[in-house]
């Protein structure tokens, strides 16, 4: 199937076009296999730490493992979110995904919050809040290896997808399942029906997912910055945090720009 290809850097007019179409692009060889086999070892650790059985999600790796922290404004990836939301944007959240060895299906879900649908914010579309890049840790470049799916164009349905598909984890003749190497990455709009697919490998999947929304979005995996962390990071990423100076009333008269390098 055809794949959204995209280049490294910023949003080209051809990418931001395939984005508006299909709610999704594929970043190809954004790591290195050295860069992945680290990150690949932060992921066991962290999840060893969190103590995850089965399917399993663990929020701010970043914190504790410089690999993954590296990811969170990769030059081939930033100026892609920088292109899609201009200069103020947070960093949501990160999240460390593991679909074990011999995974099944996952549910069919669009992106958002438990706490306030996102389909009350605006008619007939969903808005672009959480714009997510997804590392991909382990080789995806056949189906069945716990690829991510996702039907194109579904962030402009005007219908949910049916319940009895939902219910019964089925699938769909426009499912497409991407299929990149590790190192690739994967961007997609948080209202792309998507789907976590079967494993049949005889290891762990790990996939890392950055999430970033606009600077009024509450972050959704920590409640509190750390400290340390922001002590030792770098400027651009603590402004990703959402640690940027406020001139007044919030967001009234704007804020300075993270330090992008250009
Ligand atoms: O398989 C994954 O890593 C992604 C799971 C997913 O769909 C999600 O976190 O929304």
């Amino acid at each position: 199937m055809m794949n959204p290809i995209a280049s490294h850097g910023a949003l080209t007019d051809t990418e931001r076009f395939m984005f508006e179409s299909w709610g999704y692009l594929v970043i190809p060889d954004v790591l290195g296999e050295d860069e992945v086999r680290e990150c690949l070892e932060a992921s066991v650790r962290i999840h060893q730490a969190a103590k995850t059985e089965g399917f399993g999600q663990v929020g701010r790796g970043y914190e504790s493992e410089a690999a993954l922290e590296r990811l969170m404004d990769h030059p081939a990836v930033l100026p892609k979110i920088r292109g899609l939301y201009g200069d103020r944007f947070i960093m949501q959240s990160g999240w460390n995904t593991k679909q074990p060895a011999f995974g099944g299906m996952g549910g069919w879900h669009q992106d958002g919050s438990g706490a306030y649908d996102f389909k009350k914010l605006s008619f007939p579309y969903i808005p672009l809040l959480q714009l997510r890049a997804s590392f991909l840790l382990t080789d995806q470049t056949q189906p069945r290896m716990g690829n991510m799916e996702l039907v194109p164009g579904s962030h402009r349905s005007q219908v949910a997808m049916p319940d009895s598909i939902r219910k019964e984890k089925g699938d769909l003749p426009i499912g497409h399942v991407i299929c990149a190497k590790a190192g690739s990455v994967l961007l997609f709009h948080n209202a792309v029906w998507h789907r976590t697919f079967a494993h049949d490998g005889d290891y762990d999947r790990y996939t890392m997912h950055y999430i970033y929304s606009p600077p009024w979005v509450k972050p959704s995996d920590r409640l509190q910055n750390s400290q340390s962390f922001l002590e030792r990071t770098t400027p651009l990423r603590r402004a990703l945090m959402g640690e940027f100076t406020r001139p007044d009333a919030p967001y009234g008269a704007n804020y300075e720009a993270p330090p992008f390098e250009d």
